[in-house]
């Protein structure tokens, strides 16, 4: 299987959906004269158009149609095992000058690289058919909602925004007619799927993008990354909003009292699993519900709260891991209509992958094609293979989902994948304290981009791959939405995966992390059970609920303790990294630094 394939022939009514806004023809037609396609196919989202492409999809060979009685309405796609995650060093910021891009961005020359890019997309899309993708990001009636159009040689790239997106005439739709509505134009082309030939390229100017040679979802799904994050944060500063990195999810107490977070943790550290989290027995009646699982817009509300949407459809997550023991909901969702990519594939026409309830099988065929048992050396679904599925699918949808103007959101929440330094939770003193918290966020890397896995690295606010222009300005913009904010989300940190003197988790996360919600929906709601520590406000010993949870006492005083001696380290490395960004960073975050520090001294 692999993404490239030749073009297609729709029958009348299939693919041949024009929109009639002029700018859009234009440039749909330059670069078609540019890249030589077949043929055009206009997308409208329909049903019929899908099950007509995913008809041309199996017989391509780009999808394989699961076992309908196990898995109703869903494929499996595998990539080129050359191209199965993001690729950071080849995504660039193209913006006039170096510093707009910032010391955290890879910065192309925005006249340079068009030319080099359009070299390469000349003549590249000869013999396939040229996809043209409409599609919305955000609720149809949001004043936050950006229209985009993606432009793709890839079949797979239309099943999946499909899924992602809210995608076809809505978008035409929404767009109009109106010469001076904003649209994002996305550019993708396989190209011939190779990595020295693998640029994904941000124009956050022109709202542009183009990305060639990879057909890795965080690469060429343009909505996602490239546009909800790298040009939406762009677009957010410049018009006064936030795009952030960061789940979106509900809570409602026994007595019905609902309160709404968002979390910002990097790629693979759980963002899935906390939105879809179901509460421990203990917590009977207490219900958590999802808004969004990875990208959060929030604009400032009349009332000087902060407000949330999920600009996406469906959810792009990581495979290897979920079970009914780690993710029940997320399970559910992806029993069916789900397009899988790079996990194995079990006789009986059904998926598998590390970590899924039950035996392994005796046999699969592994994510790059070949026989797979469980005595092989090789993982049989590679670790960053996802599940794309629409976010309907999911049994904790929160009602909301489709608010214009978003839910409120109580509290902010940042987090990584730290074995030591950072105690399971603790709240900022005030909102600069808590953007300082982000801001110096670090986690240990997963496999959802490609280099080595493991290391601790400086991730601010998880957008270190995602934040379009200068952090230090993006600081700023933080700063400054917390001075407009009359009535501003509190600030915490968490950190599931700290690890005994054993090398064990302390925590036993995934649901129980309700207990952590639990306490930081208290503190939104005023209480005082909490004691002040350098660092911030803590959980006193008795102030998390742990009821019927099996964990002693000496775990609780770990997970909750600020060891002075990492803390020293920690402070250097605070001080290093903002020294790397090279005097970008605003007074305030440096003046929270030293504040931080002095309140160890005293
Ligand atoms: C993702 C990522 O796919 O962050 O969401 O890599
Ligand atoms: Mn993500």
């Amino acid at each position: 299987m692999d993404n490239l394939a030749p073009a297609i022939s729709p029958p009348s009514g299939i693919g041949d959906s024009k929109p009639t806004h002029q700018a859009v023809l234009d440039w749909v037609q330059e670069v078609a004269r540019l890249t030589e396609p077949e043929n055009i196919f206009w997308c409208d989202g329909s049903e019929e158009e899908n099950a007509w492409l995913l008809g041309e999809a199996q017989r391509l060979g780009v999808v394989l149609k699961l076992n309908e009685q196990k898995k109703p309405g869903s494929y499996l796609h595998r990539s080129n095992p050359n191209d199965v995650a993001r690729v950071e060093q080849f995504t660039l910021i193209c913006t006039p000058t170096k510093e707009e891009a910032g010391p955290t961005n890879n910065w192309a020359e925005p006249a340079e690289t068009y030319t080099k890019l359009h070299g390469m997309l000349a003549g590249a899309m000869k013999g396939r058919t040229l996809f043209v993708v409409p599609y919305i990001m955000g609720p149809p009636d949001s004043p936050l909602t950006k229209v985009g159009f993606e432009i793709t040689d890839s079949i797979y790239v239309v099943l999946s925004m499909r899924i992602m997106t809210r995608m076809g005439s809505v978008a035409v739709k929404r767009l109009g007619d109106d010469p001076k509505g904003e649209w994002n134009r996305g550019v993708h082309s396989l190209l011939d799927v190779n990595p020295d030939r693998r640029l994904i390229c941000h124009f956050p100017q022109d709202n542009a993008i183009i990305s060639v040679g990879s057909g890795y979802g965080g690469n060429v799904l343009l909505s996602k990354k490239c546009l909800a994050l790298r040009i939406g944060s762009y677009l957010a500063r410049k018009q006064g909003w936030l795009a952030e990195h960061m789940l979106i999810l509900g809570v409602e107490s026994p007595d019905g009292r609902k309160h709404y977070v968002a979390a910002a943790f990097p790629s693979a550290c759980g963002k899935t699993n906390f939105a879809m989290l179901i509460p421990p027995p203990h917590f009977k009646g207490w219900k958590v519900t999802t808004i969004g699982d990875d990208i959060a817009w929030m604009q400032i509300g009349k009332d000087g709260r902060l407000y949330a949407v999920n600009p996406e459809n469906g959810y792009f997550g990581v495979v290897p891991g979920t079970s009914y023991k780690s993710n029940p909901n997320a399970m559910k969702s992806i029993e069916h209509d789900t397009l899988y990519t790079n996990v194995a594939l079990t006789d009986d026409g059904d998926v598998w992958w590390e970590g899924k309830d039950g035996p392994p099988p005796a046999h699969a065929i592994d994510w790059k094609g070949n026989d797979w048992t469980p005595d092989s050396k090789e993982k049989a679904a590679h670790p960053n293979s996802r599940f794309a599925v629409p976010m309907r699918n999911n049994p904790v949808l929160d009602p909301d989902v489709e608010k214009g103007e978003g839910v409120p959101i109580s509290a902010i929440i940042f987090g990584g994948r730290r074995s030591d330094t950072m105690p399971l939770v603790f709240q900022a003193l005030d909102w600069n304290h808590g953007v300082y918290l982000g801001a110096t966020m670090a986690s240990e890397t997963t496999a959802a981009a490609t280099g080595a896995v493991g290391q601790v690295r400086r991730d601010p606010m998880a957008m270190l791959p995602f934040c379009g222009y200068n952090i230090g300005d993006y600081f700023r913009h933080w700063i400054g939405i917390g001075k407009r904010l009359t009535n501003p989300p509190l600030i915490f940190d968490v950190n599931w995966f700290r690890k005994g003197a054993d090398g064990k988790f302390l925590w036993p996360g995934f649901g129980d992390n309700m207990r952590v919600l639990k306490w930081i929906i208290d503190r939104c709601e005023g209480s005082d059970g909490a004691v002040k520590s350098p660092i911030g406000w803590l959980p006193g010993m008795h102030d998390l609920d742990l009821a019927e949870l099996e964990i002693d006492h000496k775990c609780v005083a770990e997970l909750l303790g600020v060891d002075h001696g990492e803390w020293q380290k920690e402070l250097v490395e605070h001080k290093r990294f903002f020294d790397s960004l090279g005097g970008v960073v605003p007074d305030e975050l440096l003046q929270q630094g030293e504040a931080l520090t002095s309140r160890f001294k005293s």
